[in-house]
C-alpha cells in the first residue's frame, strides 16, 4: 500500500536512508558515504529540507513532508501527498523547461520524500537577493520563459481534451493544498481569524478596513471562484520570490507542492505581486549608504519586462503551435486577423487575472497568516507599517480597478503613485 512505511527522518536516519537508496547514493559519488555532512536548511512554511554533501564534494538535496504545516505545528494537519504532487509537477515542468527547474533524482511516495539537484552556491533565494538590493539582469527573461513554457504547454492551447482532463483528474487529488490556499489567501484576510496578524497597532484600522470593504470582497469572491473552478494549466501554485533561486546568470524554480490545474494568472500574479512587495519594502531597507532609489527603478523594470516578455513568448508559442490544441480550432480561427483578435482577448483576460491574483497575494502577506521576509525584516515597526500600508493600498486599488488597466506600464505608474 503506497502510503504505508512512513517515518520522519532526521540527520542520522537520513544517512542510512541514502546508503540504502542507490538513486541517491550514486549522486554522492559512491565512495565518500561514510562522512556525509548533513544540514537541515528548511526555511519555508511547510517542509524539512536537507543539504547532503559527501567528502568527494558532491551534493544533493532531500526534502520531506511531515503530516502537518511546519509553520503552525501538528495542530494544523496536512496531507503528505503534497510531496507526490511536488515531485510530479517538478518533473513535468522540468520536461517543459529544464533550464529553470532542478532535476528530481528520486521520489519515495510512502516516505513523502524527494531527492533532487542541489542548487549550488552562489545561488540564493531571490527574496533574499531582493532584500539585499542585488540586481538580476536575466531574471525577467528567465522567469518569462519558465512561465510561458510551463503554462502554455500544459493548457488546451497545446493539448487535446483527453490529455488535459487526465491531468486535471490526477492533480484534483492535491485538494488539501488547494483548500489551504483558499483559506489563507481568499478567506482569512477578509474575516476575523485566529491565524491573521499584522503590524499592530499601526495597521489595526487598515486590517479592519479590508474586512469591511464590500467592493473588495465581491472581487475576491470572483478570484476565489476562478481559483477553485478554472483548470486552465498545470500551475506551480506558490510562485513567490522564495520559490526561486538565483545568481546573476541562473534562475531555478523550486517548491511546486501546490501544483494543480488552475488559473494561469495565479502563477504570473504571484511572481509580479511578490516583486511589488519587494518594491514597497525598499524604503524600509534604505540607509545612509544606499537610498535604494536606483534599486526600486530596477524592480519596476523587472516587473515591466517580466510581463511584456511573458506575453510575447506565450503568443509566440501559440502561433508556432496553432494547429495543436483543442481550444482554438484552426478551421474556425482560420485567418491571422481572427487568431490575433482571439489572442489579444485571451492575453487581456490573463493580464487582469494576474493583477487580481497578484494583489490578493499581496494583501494576504500583510494581514494574513504567512508574511514575507522583505517586510518582516524591517525592524522598526512604524517604518514597516508605512511600507505595508503603501503596498496594501496599491493592492486594493489594483484588485478593484484591474479591468480598467490596459498595460503593465500603467501598473508601474500606479505602483509609484502609492509610494
Ligand atoms: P517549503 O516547501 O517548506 O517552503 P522549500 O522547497 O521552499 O520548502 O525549501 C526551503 C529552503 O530549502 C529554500 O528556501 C532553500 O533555501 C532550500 N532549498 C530547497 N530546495 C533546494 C535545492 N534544490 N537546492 C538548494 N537549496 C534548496
Ligand atoms: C499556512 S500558510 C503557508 C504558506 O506558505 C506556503 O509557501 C504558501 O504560500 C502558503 O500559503
Ligand atoms: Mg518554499
Ligand atoms: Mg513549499
Amino acid at each position: 500500500e503506497a502510503l504505508h512505511g512512513f517515518r520522519p527522518l532526521d540527520e542520522a536516519s537520513l544517512v542510512a536512508y541514502i546508503k540504502a537508496t542507490p538513486a541517491l547514493a550514486s549522486r554522492l559519488g559512491g565512495g565518500g558515504l561514510d562522512s556525509l555532512e548533513i544540514n537541515e536548511v528548511g526555511d519555508g512554511n511547510l517542509n524539512f529540507v536537507y543539504i547532503v554533501k559527501s567528502s568527494s564534494g558532491a551534493a544533493i538535496v532531500v526534502k520531506q513532508g511531515l503530516p502537518y504545516v511546519r509553520l503552525v505545528g501538528d495542530s494544523w494537519p496536512m496531507s503528505r501527498e503534497r510531496a507526490y504532487f511536488e515531485a510530479s509537477t517538478l518533473r513535468e515542468h522540468g520536461r517543459l523547461c529544464p533550464e529553470h527547474t532542478p532535476e528530481v533524482y528520486h521520489f519515495d511516495r510512502a516516505m513523502s520524500l524527494m531527492g533532487m539537484r542541489y542548487i549550488e552556491s552562489p545561488h540564493i533565494i531571490l527574496r533574499k537577493g531582493l532584500i539585499a538590493g542585488v540586481e538580476y539582469p536575466l531574471l525577467a527573461d528567465h522567469m518569462s520563459d519558465y512561465m510561458a513554457k510551463t503554462l502554455f504547454f500544459t493548457s488546451l492551447l497545446y493539448n487535446n481534451t483527453t490529455d488535459h482532463k487526465n491531468g486535471v483528474a490526477q492533480y484534483c487529488a492535491n485538494v488539501e493544498m488547494s483548500r489551504l490556499t483558499e483559506q489563507v489567501v481568499f478567506s482569512d484576510p477578509y474575516r476575523v481569524s485566529k491565524f491573521n496578524r499584522w503590524t499592530s497597532p499601526y495597521l489595526d484600522k487598515d486590517a479592519e478596513a479590508v474586512r469591511q470593504d464590500d467592493e473588495l470582497k465581491l472581487e475576491v469572491a470572483e478570484l476565489k471562484s476562478m481559483f477553485m473552478e478554472r483548470a486552465q494549466a498545470l500551475i506551480h501554485g506558490d510562485l513567490h520570490t522564495a520559490s526561486i533561486m538565483v545568481t546573476p546568470d541562473s534562475t531555478q524554480v523550486i517548491d511546486p507542492e501546490f501544483g494543480f490545474y488552475g488559473p494561469m494568472g495565479y502563477d504570473v500574479g504571484a511572481f509580479l505581486g511578490n516583486l511589488i512587495l519587494a518594491y514597497y519594502s525598499q524604503n524600509g531597507h534604505a540607509d545612509q549608504a544606499n537610498d535604494r532609489k536606483a534599486y526600486k527603478k530596477w524592480i519596476l523594470k523587472a516587473i515591466e519586462e517580466s510581463w511584456n516578455l511573458f506575453q510575447k513568448k506565450f503568443v509566440h508559442l501559440w502561433n508556432k503551435h496553432k494547429e495543436s490544441g483543442e481550444a482554438y480550432l484552426p478551421d474556425i480561427y482560420n485567418s491571422s486577423h481572427l487568431l490575433s483578435l482571439a489572442q489579444k482577448k485571451y492575453m487581456t483576460n490573463l493580464f487582469h487575472d494576474s493583477l487580481g491574483f497578484g494583489s490578493a497575494k499581496m494583501i494576504r502577506r500583510i494581514v494574513g497568516i504567512a508574511h514575507v521576509e522583505d517586510l518582516e525584516s524591517i525592524k522598526d515597526a512604524s517604518k514597516r507599517a508605512e511600507c505595508e500600508r503603501a503596498a496594501l493600498n496599491c493592492a486594493k486599488m489594483l484588485l478593484k480597478g484591474r479591468r480598467q488597466i490596459e498595460t503593465i506600464e500603467q501598473v508601474i505608474e500606479h505602483i509609484q503613485s502609492f509610494d
